[in-house]
């Protein structure tokens, strides 16, 4: 029996496009930041060639205009379960693990994203995915109440449900199953006016925590946000405050930089709603503030080394005068930090912080085998191999907390004492989750190898 399956590729690119137009329409302020990005990084690119030219031979040039992540809460362990198999169509799979409690956040989460050199070239569309962690509402009986509300909804369709099984029982969907796919897995992401709680329960989840009103309160984890991709952040920050778009104060992660590392990120408040409460005498009027929009910048993916250098640094500067974030200086502090990390390619790839994509040059295309066999610093030298920059994919705890608490009304929120529960959460989750780390140093070693064929 031969089938005519559509790659999982194409139904992640079909599947991205649909979200982005659904938020779009949903959330319109999200369209205008999408013009300023492509606006910013059209302007970036003509004013640098050299950076056209990575972006080529690294294959991010064409995944750009379409490159976004977005975020979802969801509530409990089957739904978590479900997402991993409904982003397993797609070729998603979770990646990483990240405690956001210590940042007074109760939830633990990953990303689901793909993970092959090809699959990220072809679109590399992510989903920062949060479990509530529900033991760490303290009121028992609020607790219960959470329980059996999120008991009681089921965030999937029918459809969905029965075409991802179909899918894991035949290895693939074809066209039109895999279309109807994509349009059934949009119903969990749509956002619901309609809340599934009175006023009066949200109100009580809201006191508890707002982030546990936004997960219980609606029949689904509408996407919060969706985050294009920018080459040049810090213009796309001014020029959101040039549109009167109220952007966040301070840009999350690294400072900016000659070569840019990881991950910096942006975004705009979120936006107070009308919201629906079903009541004993009617419906209530009311609002929820969960959705917003996102830009980010990625850089060099860090080795070990280099992530423990990042990590030390940015709390060097989050910690010197104990004003975290917030304190006004706070960009000063960073920059001076980061003064002890080395911003050239030379001295990130020798030193081992960063991984890197290795290629022939033309010239090294034409050499013969045995002296393509030199040492990958004996051929940069040489001219005959480039060193490229990997591209991070994944996210940040301490940013992802920044953007979490700038959504939550700006007050810093206090740390729950709980540790991080890796273990629990891949058991909610039902697989391991994959170790970033690890799969940048196989993309490099790829290269590597590939040097010497
Ligand atoms: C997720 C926040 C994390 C990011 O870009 O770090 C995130 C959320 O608010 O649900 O999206
Ligand atoms: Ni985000």
């Amino acid at each position: 029996m031969s089938r005519n399956f559509m790659s999982s590729d194409e139904i992640r690119s079909l599947f991205a496009q649909a979200m982005s137009d659904m938020y779009r329409n949903e959330v319109p302020l999200y369209g205008a930041l999408m013009e300023l990005v492509a606006k910013v990084n059209a302007e970036t690119l003509a004013a640098n060639p050299a950076l056209e030219d990575q972006l080529t031979r690294n294959h991010e040039r064409a995944r750009l205009d379409q490159e976004r992540h977005g975020a979802i809460r969801v509530g409990t362990a089957e739904e978590l379960t479900m997402l991993r198999r409904l982003f397993a169509v797609m070729g998603m799979v979770p990646v990483g693990y990240y405690d956001l409690s210590v940042a007074g956040v109760p939830v633990h989460s990953t990303a689901f994203r793909p993970v092959t050199a090809e699959a990220l070239a072809r679109n590399p569309f992510r989903v920062f995915t949060s479990l509530l962690r529900l033991e760490l509402i303290e009121d028992a009986e609020l607790r219960a109440e959470v329980d059996a509300i999120l008991q009681q909804r089921d965030i999937f369709t029918e459809g969905a449900r029965a075409l991802i099984a179909q899918c894991e029982r035949d290895g693939g969907l074809e066209e039109a199953d895999a279309r109807q796919f994509v349009r059934e897995a949009l119903e969990t992401f749509r956002w619901h006016g309609d809340a599934t709680v009175s006023h009066a329960t949200y109100h009580a989840l809201h006191d508890a925590h707002r982030l546990i009103a936004d997960v219980v309160s609606f029949r689904g984890p509408h996407i919060n946000h969706l985050t294009p991709r920018t080459l040049d952040i810090d213009a796309a920050q001014e020029e959101m405050q040039a549109r009167g778009i109220d952007a966040k104060a301070v840009i999350e992660g690294p400072p900016r930089r000659l070569v840019p590392i990881l991950l910096r990120q942006t975004s705009f408040k979120a936006l107070e709603e009308a919201v629906a409460f079903p009541g004993d005498s009617g419906t209530e009027r009311g609002t929820h503030t969960a959705r917003f929009g996102e830009i980010e910048q990625r850089g060099l993916a860090l080795t070990p080394k280099g992530r423990a250098l990042y990590d030390q640094l940015l709390n060097q500067a989050r910690e010197a005068g104990g004003a975290g974030s917030t304190g006004g200086d706070y960009s000063e502090r960073l920059a001076a930090a980061f003064a002890q990390f080395p911003d050239d390619l030379d001295t990130l790839r020798r030193e081992g912080l960063g991984y890197f994509h290795y290629a022939l040059t033309e010239r090294g295309l034409a050499e013969s085998s045995s002296a393509r066999s030199l040492p990958a610093e004996a051929l940069i030298a040489a001219g005959l191999a480039t060193a490229d920059p990997i591209v991070y994919e994944d996210f940040l705890p301490v940013s992802a907390a920044g953007i979490f608490q700038s959504n939550l009304g700006g007050a810093e929120q206090h740390a729950y004492a709980a540790h991080e529960s890796r273990d629990e959460f891949e058991a909610a989750l039902g697989a391991k989750v994959a170790d970033e780390f690890a799969l940048y140093a196989d993309l490099e070693a790829a290269s590597l190898a590939a040097l010497r064929q």
